[in-house]
């Protein structure tokens, strides 16, 4: 087991659905990881960087506004992003709390808050309601770039609902898709985040922590409320393990790949668009 996961951290993730890794990276990783962002988001904003469409790889997708920047599938576009993930051994943390003995990194997620308007919250939702998977491998890992305490957007989660046997027509569903019949209202969702008795984690991190969230745990953030200046970044990038298997999910926006022809219901996802970055052996054995 790598050094840095407890059994506590595999319990929280098991029971709450989160497991909180204090300084998973260090903080040259999170400066290097920073400053690859940084000069993304420089380039959209100023226009001079554009991410074309690409053959296999998903579109790039950046939304800049209220003190919110969203910035989608980075991580295949940018080699050195990539390099910074390979070269640390964070998907060994990742599969050892979550129990997989192989590792692919699939799509990524900035989220940067500036600013104080309500807007810089991220709305309740789960990962899952919109993938087109079965099987429970494929977390968020997410990274805290700054610290982000409690008047600093920090995450917030419904726990235990990892453990949901159903899953969530999701608000972004393609339109006029008829769900499975295993599929809940999305104001279901909603309605038991605001319950009396939900019980709501908030989730505060150090600059270096991750957190591992299960596909199925509804999560959001508070919004940034901190008087100072600066910022809170949040850097998720979901991995697929041992049991995925494409699942077809008639109201999945999100397809693993810019093209399904490679993909073939209830198999593994191919190696040749979804590499596998990390195997279990003898020197990472859990035992
Ligand atoms: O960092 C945030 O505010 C949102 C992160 C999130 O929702 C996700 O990675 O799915």
């Amino acid at each position: 087991m790598h050094p840095k996961v407890t059994q506590e951290i595999i319990d929280s993730y098991n029971e709450v659905g989160v497991a909180h890794v204090p300084g998973a990276f260090s903080i040259e990783w999170v400066t290097g990881m920073t400053k690859i962002i940084d000069e993304a988001i420089t380039g959209l904003r100023a226009g001079t960087t554009e991410f074309g469409p690409h053959q296999t790889q998903r579109d790039v997708e950046f939304e800049d506004h209220d003190g919110y920047v969203r910035l989608i599938n980075l991580y295949n576009r940018v080699p050195e992003m990539n390099a910074l993930v390979e070269n640390c051994d964070c998907a060994e943390i990742v599969a050892d709390v979550i129990g997989s003995d192989i590792m692919r990194p699939w799509m990524d997620g900035t989220f940067m808050k500036e600013g104080v308007a309500a807007e810089t919250a991220t709305p309740w939702h789960n990962d899952e309601c919109l993938f087109p998977l079965s099987g429970h491998h494929s977390p968020s890992m997410w990274v805290a770039l700054t610290d982000v305490s409690r008047d600093n957007a920090p995450l917030k989660t419904l726990a235990g609902s990892n453990k949901d046997p159903h899953r969530y027509v999701s608000s972004w569903a393609l339109d006029g898709a008829e769900a499975p019949p295993n599929f809940h209202p999305w104001d279901e969702l909603l309605e038991r985040t605001a319950a009396p008795d939900a019980d709501i984690r908030v989730w505060e991190a150090k600059a270096g922590d991750i957190l591992i969230i299960h596909p199925k745990t509804i999560h959001a953030s508070l919004p940034r409320t901190a008087g100072q200046s600066g910022r809170r970044i949040g850097f998720s990038l979901r991995w697929i393990g041992s049991d995925i298997r494409y699942e077809f999910n008639p109201t999945a926006k999100l397809s693993p790949f810019q093209s399904s022809a490679l993909l073939k219901e209830g198999e593994p996802l191919p190696e040749e668009v979804m590499p596998i970055t990390w195997r279990r052996n003898s020197d990472n054995a859990t035992a």
